[in-house]
């Protein structure tokens, strides 16, 4: 097993590692900021070392300064959490010619699905339905850009290839708009990413995002976890997460999750990963892959009863999955909500000293916080203050629960998106499931 691992991240993540590795009997080092010396997982881990002032390019972001940790602490191992470093192939790489094990994917892996033109080629050459588009990034012949789209279908979206996440994206409704988006895209990409190339794809209108999970091991043992629903988004941020998604079916489940299961098992991929599709009239269509654990991996926990982040880290250390496919079964439903320390009607982040705080609890209830009462939320950072997540034998049973405990916790001292998500949990239209992406703007446009 790892003997000490240094968890490169903050707030609730750093945390549920924290947690995952003392499970194991790991040894932890927590990197901080100077804005973070009271968060919760720094006051518990083993070791800990200050890498740098609050802004995260000077800390979180600081490569040497988070290996340097790593070696002046003995450790054999650098957990990235998610954002942050966590999909830098950079930063993987340096991590390994450093003598540490990254844990997560191999730096090409991380960056062949950085690149979401290689990212798609490489899913659809290995049997993964794709949106239909560009085969590849887009040329500079205008004749070309412009038959493609004919051949395609508008709308059409142009997409670029260092993006992802919602970033670098325009929608064309029109020929007579195409050249001058391509343009733009490609401009705009160049300057966000250092890379201009952009690719095309069929604008699906009314999708859902649902997602599959998968862990892989080091031996080509490649298992999947069912499905997550997370069309629930405002501006490319997640509000409610769920598992399994609502009226996918256990075939479907199957086939779709034994697609993603060999594609990742050919391009050689290990650890845990996430693959996003578009939903639309019964189809799947892939759009990306996230080589990190994310947010919202807690609903798949408890539908699956698998510790994703300690699967990350037996893996991490070489061992076999101790799971095969079959071991895999989908038991209740389960619901997540993103608390964030802003403003339920403006979105206005904040931060600030937290007065009283109470855990909501009972059955099927979890909470993945870091907060504690006289805690303070740096304004430095991502408003994400921690995660309720429902579980229950049915669908009904898990919003019940979920009412429940949003209705008992108290957070005293800042505002939080709490009452919106009461709002949400109150309307007909989300109880009665399967809602598309834009269903929460739209509905925040009205209110
Ligand atoms: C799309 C799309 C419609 N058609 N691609 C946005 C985030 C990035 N992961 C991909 N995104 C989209 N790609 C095609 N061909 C609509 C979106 C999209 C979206 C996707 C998932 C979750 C929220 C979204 C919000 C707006 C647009």
């Amino acid at each position: 097993m790892l003997e000490k691992v240094v968890i490169a991240n903050r707030g609730e993540i750093a945390l549920r590692i924290l947690r995952a590795c003392r499970e194991l009997g790991i040894k932890t080092v927590a990197v901080h900021s100077t804005a973070d010396y009271s968060l919760k997982h720094v006051l518990l881990a083993d070791e800990s070392v200050c890498i740098g002032p609050p802004p995260s390019a000077q800390s979180y972001l600081n490569m040497p300064a988070i290996i340097s940790a790593a070696e002046v602490t003995d450790s054999v191992a650098i957990h990235p959490g998610y954002g942050f470093l966590s999909e830098n192939a950079d930063f993987a790489e340096r991590v390994e010619r450093s003598g540490f094990i990254f844990i997560g994917p191999k730096p090409e892996t991380i960056r062949l699905m950085g690149d979401k033109v290689s990212a798609i080629r490489v899913m659809k050459q290995h049997g993964v339905p794709c949106v239909p588009g560009s085969d590849g990034p887009l040329s500079d012949d205008p004749d070309e850009n412009l038959r493609i789209a004919r051949d395609i279908g508008y709308p059409v979206i142009i997409k670029a290839a260092g993006g992802g996440g919602g970033r670098g994206m325009r929608v064309v409704h029109s020929e007579a708009s195409l050249l001058n988006a391509i343009n733009i895209t490609q401009a705009e990409a160049l300057a966000a990413f250092g890379n201009n190339q952009v690719y095309m794809e069929k604008y699906l209108e009314r999708p859902r995002h649902i997602e599959f999970q998968i862990l892989a091991d080091h031996y080509g043992n490649v298992i999947h976890l069912g499905e997550r629903d997370c069309s629930l988004q405002r501006r490319h941020q997640k509000v409610i997460e769920e598992a399994p998604a609502p009226g996918i079916t256990a075939r479907q489940r199957r086939i779709m999750g034994e697609r993603c299961v060999e594609a990742c098992r050919a391009v050689g991929y290990r650890s845990a990963g996430t693959l996003e599709f578009l939903y639309q009239d019964g189809e799947f269509y892939f759009i990306e892959m996230n080589t990190r654990i994310q947010v919202e991996h807690p609903v798949t926990e408890m539908v699956t009863g698998i510790d994703i982040v300690k699967a990350q880290l037996l893996i991490a250390a070489g061992e076999k999955l101790p799971y095969v496919q079959s071991d895999v079964q989908i038991r209740g439903h389960a619901i997540e909500c993103r608390i964030n320390a802003e403003d339920a009607k403006t979105f206005m982040p904040s931060p600030g000293p937290i007065r009283l705080w109470h855990a909501p609890g009972g059955p099927g209830i979890r909470v993945d916080s870091h907060i504690y009462s006289g805690y303070n939320v740096p304004p430095h950072y991502d408003s994400l203050i921690g995660k309720i997540i429902a579980h229950g034998d049915t669908r009904e049973t898990a919003i019940a629960r979920m009412k429940n405990a949003l209705a008992e916790m108290v957070i005293e001292g800042i505002k939080t998106n709490v009452p919106l998500h009461q709002e949400i949990f109150n309307h007909a239209a989300f109880r009665s499931g399967g809602l598309d992406i834009h269903y929460l703007e739209r509905r925040l446009g009205l209110r």
